[in-house]
């Protein structure tokens, strides 16, 4: 196995704080922060830590997180613990509100746990310090795995995100940089970062996504939304949906994802790009109906490193432990430079490396194909690239 050594002509810096590990959302919730945990063991035991900048992130301020979420909101996630939440909100107790309670989005899905704050606050650092690294040019690449928490609102958890750490981030590019593309690879659709750049022409949004209205969270997302429709409002056209069906594979999303970013980036031409890589549109994700390979997910990241603009990744969703690790080292390597050198079986040394028995302790195991049709076809997919064509000539102008 060839040394990782830093890349050539460009700085990456690696944004994490270990102490996200020690909070769980609950036995049985999808959520799990071991995932982080397998990622950096993967990070370290390929030794890729040696080509970028480590930093151990510090936990974003209250002050912080009032740059985008109500101050009541911000309160009340500092405040409240598995203890007080029910002397706080006795109607909780009752279940009467279900799934999405109206107070805050507290539920199943955001269930408030111990530590719940000092979690939001720490992976929402990583992704302020990240930005700032590259505001200040210190960085050309930040990356920051725990974070992307696309779903969550000014004053709402939703989808297992409580503070919108991309938003934040997005917030701290915007005082340097003219113009922000968001991109979005989750499985889920971005809802919460387009909701609060809807109404701006300085950041495009594009999520790729499963769009099923009645059935597939968060429900929203159609190829139509594309921004405010009141004509004077700046931020029209500036938002891309690409809603997708089950079992989409490597070979059209590729096509389709270049289809999309390169006229989206050659119209709009963003001085920094955020990349939201959420693991869950891998195949064999336990929540995700997509059939991608970690190669297929990877393609993404290099595609858009290809076009040298200042870079800050994060992660998301992602539901298989180890695949979702997988994918995020593939990725880190991609982004160093250095995927042509990392070895497909697992180094012996890798802690946890019982975690990737079941697949053989390979990095690229197969994950597509088999266990989803592709119910995608050539139609879906170049109609949508049509449509988001159509939409970027009204921006050009
Ligand atoms: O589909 C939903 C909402 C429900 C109500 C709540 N039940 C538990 C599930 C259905 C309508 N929520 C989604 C949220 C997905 C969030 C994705 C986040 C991201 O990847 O985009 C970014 C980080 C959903 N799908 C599956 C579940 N919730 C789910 C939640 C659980 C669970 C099993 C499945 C919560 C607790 C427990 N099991 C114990
Ligand atoms: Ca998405
Ligand atoms: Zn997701």
């Amino acid at each position: 196995n060839t040394a990782i050594v830093r890349p050539k002509g460009y700085t990456v810096s690696w944004h994490y704080n270990p102490s996200v590990e020690n909070h769980h959302f609950g036995q049985t919730h999808p959520m799990k922060p071991w995932r982080l945990t397998l990622t950096k063991s993967l990070v370290l035991s390929y030794g890729m830590d040696n080509a970028m900048d480590s930093y151990v992130s510090r936990a974003a301020t209250k002050e912080e997180l009032a740059e985008f979420h109500k101050e009541e909101y911000v309160d009340f996630l500092s405040v409240a613990t598995p203890q007080n939440i029910y002397e706080m909100y006795p109607e909780l107790a009752t279940g009467a509100f279900g799934y999405s309670s109206h107070i805050f989005g507290v539920g199943d899905d955001c269930p408030i746990f111990d530590g719940l704050f000092a979690f939001c606050s720490t992976y929402t650092g990583a992704s302020i310090d990240a930005a700032r690294k590259l505001c200040t040019k210190q960085s050309d690449i930040a990356i920051n795995w725990s974070g992307g928490l696309h779903h969550a609102k000014k004053a709402e958890a939703s989808g297992f995100c409580y503070v919108n750490d991309i938003v934040l981030a997005i917030l701290q590019l915007l005082r340097y940089h003219p113009r922000v593309l968001y991109i979005d690879i989750d499985v889920h659709h971005g809802d919460g970062v387009e909701q609060a750049f809807w109404s701006t022409d300085r950041v495009m949004c594009v999520s790729f996504h499963k769009y099923d209205k009645e059935v597939f969270f968060p429900g929203t997302g159609p190829l139509e939304s594309t921004g405010p429709i009141h004509p004077e409002n700046p931020g029209k056209h500036y938002t891309i949906n690409v809603p997708l069906n089950d079992g989409i594979d490597d070979e059209s999303y590729d096509y389709l994802f270049r289809s999309v970013i390169d006229p989206a980036i050659k119209v709009f031409q963003p001085s920094a790009i955020v990349l939201q890589c959420g693991a869950d549109s891998l195949g064999h994700d336990r929540l995700g109906c997509f059939n991608l390979n970690i190669r297929g997910h990877g393609a993404c990241v290099s595609f858009v490193k290809s076009y040298s603009i200042p870079l800050l990744v994060v992660g998301g969703g992602g539901y298989t432990p180890r695949n979702v690790a997988r994918a995020w080292a593939h990725e880190t390597s991609i982004l160093i430079g250095a995927d042509r050198t990392l070895d497909p079986a697992l180094p012996e040394h890798t802690p946890n490396r019982e975690a990737f028995r079941k697949e053989g302790f390979t990095l690229f195991p197969n994950l597509g194909g088999w266990r989803r049709e592709n119910l995608n076809s050539r139609a879906d997919i170049e109609k949508i690239i049509r449509h988001v064509k159509d939409q970027l000539t009204e921006i050009r102008g």
